[in-house]
């Protein structure tokens, strides 16, 4: 005999009734925001570990920097729940919160940065990919008109022009992927450097004219050096020359350089990386000239 549909009801209810109640209070975790755990302290303290509490930054404008890290076995495959946290705290009382999707790898500050001296904090983090610019710093102003803002995030903070100072960086590498023919590393680049301005990050390709022109110079001569080459190589030392003259604004010349260059390869092809097919040399100058438009 079946139970009379009212009882069946019934006994569903009190179900989801003592289902919402037995939840209370450990509310599943697949359910909470990154915003909830990130302000609250009460999450923070339980899902998360502190890994570090220190004082850094200028002394006239000291930061409490603290470093929070999920718990082994927190993170689910059904939710998102920040890897790691940061919170900074100025000597004013100003904080800002950073959630990072990844484990954490370094803090530092302050750098002088360039040659303006501008402290700031940088978190590196690494949200996964092998790309050039798949490494991150969020770069977080400590001067004090801009204490704890948001500049921006770069790739590499190291000093790549050798005058002693590090340099905000990233790579520019519009042609890493997409050609279909260079590897990560021997895909044609150069560096795009940073400079900070008020509460952003600006281009500053300015000072660092001597940079791009030695950079021009030593690919050249390395093209020169070595006439047998690998054709892939070659190729790509070409347009890493063209990027150079572009990220100082002089495109124009670089064409010119890059039209002289190229005629070496006058109806070749070359392997694409999945060695499947040869890709001819008209079609990848198409595609190179089509990704900067037209
Ligand atoms: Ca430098």
């Amino acid at each position: 005999m079946r139970p009379p549909k009212s009882l069946l009801t019934a006994f569903f209810i009190a179900a989801v009734v003592l289902a919402s109640f037995t939840s209370c209070g450990t509310r599943d975790k697949s359910l909470l925001t990154e915003e909830e755990v990130v302000n609250s302290p009460k999450l923070l303290d339980r899902l998360y570990t502190v890994q570090s509490k220190e004082t850094l930054g200028p002394e006239d404008n000291p930061v409490e920097v603290a470093w929070y890290k999920l718990n082994p076995g927190e993170q689910t495959s059904n939710n998102n729940l920040p890897e790691a946290v940061v919170i900074a705290k100025d000597s004013r009382g100003k904080q800002i919160r950073l959630p990072l999707m990844s484990a954490l790898i370094a803090i530092k500050c302050p750098y002088s940065v360039l040659k303006t001296q501008t402290s700031i904090l940088s978190v590196r983090y690494d949200p996964g990919g092998t790309a050039w610019n798949s490494h991150k710093n969020r770069i977080v102003s400590l001067s004090k008109e801009h204490s704890l803002e948001i500049l921006g995030d770069v790739s590499y903070i190291q000093d790549v022009d050798d005058d002693g100072l590090d340099d905000l960086l990233t790579a520019e590498d519009i042609w890493e992927e997409g050609l279909g023919i260079f590897s990560h590393a021997g895909a044609p680049r150069t560096w795009i450097f940073w400079k900070t301005d008020g509460n952003t990050l600006v281009q500053d390709a300015e000072s660092h004219r001597a940079y791009y022109e030695n950079e021009i110079k030593r690919i050249a001569g390395e093209i020169e050096k070595s006439p047998a080459m690998a054709k892939v190589e070659y190729f790509s030392l070409i347009l890493s020359k063209f990027l150079n003259y572009r990220v100082m604004g002089r495109t124009e010349e670089g064409w010119q350089e890059f039209n002289r260059d190229i005629q070496r390869f006058d109806n070749e092809s070359f392997p694409s990386l999945a060695r499947d097919r040869q890709i001819p040399i008209a079609e990848i100058e198409k595609k190179i000239r089509e990704s900067l438009g037209g």
